[in-house]
């Protein structure tokens, strides 16, 4: 990685599940190894960092995690987030949008904005997080641009400005009209054409343009220029940095139609590490708000991600740390604000999907990966010894309970330890019951519950099945005396589950009883969230 802060470009590409975003990532990284000036990670061979690298997103062909790929482009260095679309997993994608300065966001051009496209465009927005937009699929049959455009205005709430314009869609697909260097980039329908034909486009009625793309479709391009012209707004960098307005780019991720412009969009506009908001102690509701810009000298981040069996070999786990300001040097001794402890971190590395480097020197705006042998968390901040918390990285309350049932009784050690590494990455949550001591997992998302069963499996040998279990909430308690915690412990005894930390938690069964155990016992506070938000 090139060694000045303003270089850095940090950005995840989100959208509704299936609109593109894996296909868009592995193309962007192609092309980046293929073109760049220096890589960090060597391609070899032609092979390329695959980033739906775990085992059951290979056989799904969905994207389940969110994965780190990080790549030198031109003058910039670019680290990628590419994130699930299901709605079952955004809890992840939710924690990978706060180590990010912008987003892409992708469209399936047949579709539209769809809805969980809609629900991350909120989060975005209230960020104010700078957008730029990739209308894809245009090889296939695809909604008229000009209603693409008004749909991405109308429900994501923003300023749309086109960068160029499709030609046809579907078989009919010509190319696309660039705007602003009045030229045509020809669309043709291979997967791995970089280097792409194009006809200047001074007068769109000279033979050469009418001969290559139909006489109906420069009638039609003629007329949507028209009207965009009179109604949609010139790119304004300001605005785009300001998340008003949105860049829109045409093309095909498939057919890699359309992204290299896209690229060179990012590498020329998108924005440089920015400043971040932290909490002061005692990192609550009530803490005091500090800025911390990206130009500080002294070092900070916070771990947004946490992942077992990246290398099922090795058993490794791994925090994702993003670096919002200083420099870091591996090997150095950091602070985490959260033990009070130091720790050295010896071997950081820098990721292309499961691809790893090792990191000497990294700046803010890098997210470098640590092996993390179970001492840190989500949401972990790191300094040279200033105790402050980074604020935004959200922790979830489980909705869908499981009773999780070996099958093979001499694995109960595997079983405990694979719950116990996987409930660590944050996206389910394991519970003990104090009466039967079963294994309870709390999720938002049903399928959740079947990566564990399968990755249980795959990654710890072990064959587990689940049981329905009552509980329909749970609330993280706290008492002001012990003698309170033992005998609400007692009363409630058949509701009371432990957490991974061994705090006590309320299963609610029915907004009744809750409501009931609430008035009952007014000295207990009662939190829908493990971090005693709320
Ligand atoms: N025809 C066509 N198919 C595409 C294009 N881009 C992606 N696809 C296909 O759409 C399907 C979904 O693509 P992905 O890249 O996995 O979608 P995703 O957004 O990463 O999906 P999730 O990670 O599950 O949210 C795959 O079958 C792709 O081959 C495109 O430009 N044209
Ligand atoms: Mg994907």
């Amino acid at each position: 990685m090139k060694d000045t802060i303003n270089n850095r470009c940090t950005f995840a590409i989100i959208s509704h599940p299936d609109a593109g975003k894996t296909t868009m990532t592995e193309k962007i990284i192609y092309h980046g190894n293929v073109i760049r000036e220096t890589g960090m990670v060597k391609s070899k061979k032609g092979q390329y960092a695959k980033s739906d690298w775990m085992e059951l997103e290979k056989q799904r062909g969905i994207s389940i995690t969110s994965s780190v790929l990080s790549f030198n482009y031109g003058e910039r260095s670019i680290h990628l987030l590419d994130t699930p679309g299901h709605k079952d997993f955004s809890e992840d994608t939710y924690r990978t949008l706060t180590a990010v300065e912008s987003a892409l966001m992708m469209i399936d051009s047949a579709k539209g904005v769809e809805m969980q496209t809609k629900k991350l465009m909120e989060v975005c927005r209230l960020r104010d997080t700078p957008i730029i937009t990739f209308m894809n699929k245009f090889d296939r049959d695809a909604l008229n641009p000009y209603e693409l455009i008004d749909n991405v205005e109308s429900i994501c709430n923003i300023q749309c400005c086109p960068m160029n314009w499709p030609i046809g869609d579907g078989v009919n697909f010509k190319g696309i009209y660039d705007l602003n260097h009045k030229i045509i980039i020809k669309f043709t329908p291979n997967k791995e054409n970089f280097i792409l034909e194009t006809i200047p486009a001074p007068d769109l009625d000279s033979t050469d343009i009418v001969n290559f793309c139909g006489m109906e479709n420069i009638e039609k391009l003629k007329e949507d220029l028209e009207l965009i012209q009179g109604v949609l707004p010139e790119f304004s960098k300001t605005e785009f940095l300001a998340g008003k307005q949105t860049p829109v780019f045409f093309g095909s991720a498939l057919y890699s139609f359309g992204v290299t412009t896209l690229v060179n969009f990012i590498a020329d506009f998108a924005p440089r590490p920015l400043s971040r908001e932290a909490l002061l102690p005692p990192f609550d509701h009530n803490s005091e708000k500090i800025s911390i810009s990206s130009g500080d000298s002294t070092f900070s981040g916070f771990i947004f991600k946490i992942q077992a069996n990246m290398d099922k070999n090795h058993r490794d786990r791994i925090a994702f740390m993003r670096i919002c300001s200083g420099s870091f040097r591996k090997g150095r001794k950091v602070f985490n604000t959260r033990t009070n402890k130091e720790v050295k971190i010896a071997s950081p590395v820098f990721f292309q999907a499961q691809d790893r480097e090792v990191v000497e020197h990294a700046l803010p705006g890098d997210i470098i990966g640590i092996h993390d042998n179970g001492k840190l968390q989500i949401g972990d901040t790191f300094t040279e010894g200033k105790k402050i918390k980074f604020s935004g990285i959200p922790n979830f309350a489980p909705e869908i309970f499981r009773t999780v049932l070996l099958k093979d009784p001499l694995k109960s050690k595997q079983l405990e330890k694979g719950l116990t590494q996987l409930s660590e990455e944050g996206t389910v949550q394991l519970f003990n019951k104090k009466t039967t001591n079963e294994k309870i997992l709390g999720a938002v998302g049903v399928l959740q519950f079947e990566v564990v069963q399968f990755r249980l499996e795959n990654e710890y040998g072990v064959r587990a099945n689940y049981e329905g279990h009552s509980f329909c909430g749970i609330r993280w308690l706290k008492f002001h005396s012990e003698s309170s915690k033992n005998s609400f412990i007692n009363n409630y005894a058949n509701v009371i589950a432990f957490d991974h930390k061994k705090r006590v938690c309320f299963g609610v069964k029915s907004d009744w009883d809750l409501k009931l155990a609430m008035d009952k016992n007014p000295d207990v506070e009662f939190y829908v969230n493990s971090d005693y938000a709320n």
